[in-house]
């Protein structure tokens, strides 16, 4: 089984991205974001008390998420692979993912980080939150608090893959074509 983390930032284009690599390599994709987006909008318990949290920039907590994930990946038995999109985003999350894909006798492939700075992330997310009303993109106080929340708890993730010899990194910023390009390079390193 080919399984990707996708990392990086808050708008580093994790996404974006996916949407190219799923295609690609008949991955199936697991963003948590997106998850709890729908959530929010199903106004289900779990989606509206994420929904203050996503609001406000911050984590959801790890349990949640951790749920979500397993049952997500028990749903999906003949994947052939996963693209993990916003997951993990603490090394809570992290080890929970390794012993979960233990379970079903695989382990995550490779990380790949995307790299971008933080001006430009400011001005993509600001961009994307007047088209899509997204509570979380509409004010620079909370996309601070997002790019604080992943330094402060997603960055040491960076240490836990390449501990395991499984951390490689992309630069973020340039046509999306050209990035899914790096990207692609990466992962056909290790798969031929
Ligand atoms: P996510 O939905 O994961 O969102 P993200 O970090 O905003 O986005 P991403 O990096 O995917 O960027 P994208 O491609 O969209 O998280 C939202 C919230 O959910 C979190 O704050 C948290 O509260 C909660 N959450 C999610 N997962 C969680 C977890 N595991 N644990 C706890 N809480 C969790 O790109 C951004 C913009 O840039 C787009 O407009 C795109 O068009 C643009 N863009 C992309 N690539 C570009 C390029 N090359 N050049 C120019 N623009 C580009």
């Amino acid at each position: 089984m080919l399984n990707l983390v996708l990392f990086g930032p808050p708008g580093a284009g994790k996404g974006t991205q996916s949407a190219h690599l799923i295609e690609k390599y008949q991955l199936v994709h697991l963003s948590t974001g997106d998850i709890l987006r729908s959530e929010v909008a199903a106004q289900t318990a779990l989606g509206l008390e994420a929904k203050k949290l996503m609001d406000a920039g911050t984590l959801v907590p790890d349990a949640v998420v951790i749920g979500m994930i397993s049952s997500k990946i028990d749903a999906n038995p003949k994947a052939k692979g996963f693209i993990f999109d916003g997951f993990p985003r603490t090394i809570a999350q992290a080890e929970a993912l390794d012993t979960l894909l233990q379970q079903k006798e695989t382990a995550i492939s490779m990380m790949l980080a995307l790299e971008v700075d933080n001006e430009e992330l400011t001005k993509r997310l600001l961009l994307r939150g007047k088209d899509s009303g997204r509570p979380d993109d509409s004010n620079e106080e909370i996309i601070k608090n997002r790019i604080n929340e992943y330094n402060t708890k997603t960055a040491p993730l960076k240490s836990y893959y390449t501990g395991q010899g499984k951390f490689s990194a992309v630069p973020g910023i340039g046509s999306i074509e050209t990035i899914f390009a790096s990207l692609a390079n990466a992962i056909d390193a290790i798969t031929v």
